[in-house]
């Protein structure tokens, strides 16, 4: 039960949707979407998989118990689970240099010389935490599964990344329709590592805190459509900077050929282009280069309209709300 009685009610409780105001109220955040449950649905690879399903209900738990400020958990992983991400590592490496965009090369080449990245063990979130934190201020959080888009972008505006621990199942390493450690670590950590990207996604994360229903939607859509999905043109050719393409080799090799539809990156396009979670994505938005994705997303956030504003206070990690009426 959330206490508002006892807070001096503002214009943002008033008009808006609740929001987290303090780095700990990140632990209310955490709202899952049952959405292709290897407890639930039948099509998920670990349905038929005791050993799986109750894998991923103790890597789970891990996440509920944790608190903000808590040590991260470590997860010893199994031979299975090291032989996955090995494939994943080794198969996607080999492509990276060609189809990754230049930001990410030059931090995944950090993050293997300074944080353990290989294939011979999968990087614990402990480790990239502190990484992170030193160069862009991100800190990682485990969560248990998909979040609501509003929980997953509020996080974003403390400087917060929520990471799933698991891994996906072994018979389907080069795509998974769900998060997974290959997902988190190989698609999203390389790019929160770099300054500009971290900086954009914090923005995004701001934008989303006490935003209505109708703009929460658009902007997960226009998250999907970059963060997860994007392409940008670099020395005359399409690279990828989306981590659900970072991380998976079937899309990868699929975005960058020529069989999907591409189209030029204009944000009020993306915000509502109906999306596709449980195969490739039949669409994808080019932006002429990176710094022009980012730029536009940031003219996006700033025409949310609220009834008032936010500023993150770093030294006592918590948001000012600014009413304007
Ligand atoms: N499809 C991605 C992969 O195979 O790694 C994972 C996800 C991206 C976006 C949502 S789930
Ligand atoms: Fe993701």
């Amino acid at each position: 039960l959330k206490r508002v009685a006892d807070d001096v009610r503002t214009i943002a409780e008033e008009k808006g949707h609740w929001f987290p105001r303090k780095i700990g109220d990140l632990d209310k955040c955490n709202h899952l979407i049952t959405k292709y449950d290897p407890d639930l649905d039948e099509d998920h690879p670990g349905y038929s998989d005791a050993e799986y399903r109750r894998r991923r209900a103790f890597i789970a738990e891990l996440a509920f118990n944790y608190k903000q400020g808590d040590a991260l958990p470590k997860v010893d992983y199994t031979h299975e689970e090291v032989a996955t991400w090995r494939q994943v590592y080794q198969t996607l490496r080999g492509i990276y240099p060609t189809h990754a965009c230049r930001q990410y090369l030059e931090t995944l080449q950090l993050l293997e010389k300074d944080c353990g990245y290989g294939e011979d063990s999968i990087p614990q979130l402990r480790a990239i935490s502190t990484f992170l934190k030193e160069r862009t201020g991100f800190q990682l959080r485990p969560v248990a599964g998909l979040l609501s888009a509003r929980d997953f972008l509020a996080s974003l505006a403390f400087r917060v990344f929520q990471c799933t621990q698991h891994i996906r199942h072994s018979s389907t390493p080069m795509h998974s329709p769900e998060p997974d450690c290959c997902h988190e670590l190989l698609g999203h950590i390389p790019m929160l590592a770099n300054k500009e990207f971290a900086q954009f996604s914090q923005e995004i994360g701001l934008a989303s805190l006490g935003a209505s229903d109708e703009d929460i939607e658009r902007l997960s859509t226009l998250y999907w459509f970059t963060v997860e999905f994007g392409l940008c043109k670099q020395d005359g050719t399409v690279k990828a900077y989306g981590a659900g393409l970072l991380s998976s080799y079937g899309e990868l090799m699929y975005a960058l050929s020529n069989e999907p539809e591409y189209k030029p990156f204009k944000a009020e396009e993306a915000a509502v282009q109906p999306y596709q979670d449980q195969t490739y994505q039949p669409v994808y938005f080019v932006s002429e280069s990176f710094e022009d994705a980012k730029a536009t997303l940031r003219r996006y956030s700033l025409t949310i309209q609220k009834a008032f504003s936010v500023r993150y206070d770093p030294f006592t990690c918590s948001m000012e709300v600014l009413d304007q009426p």
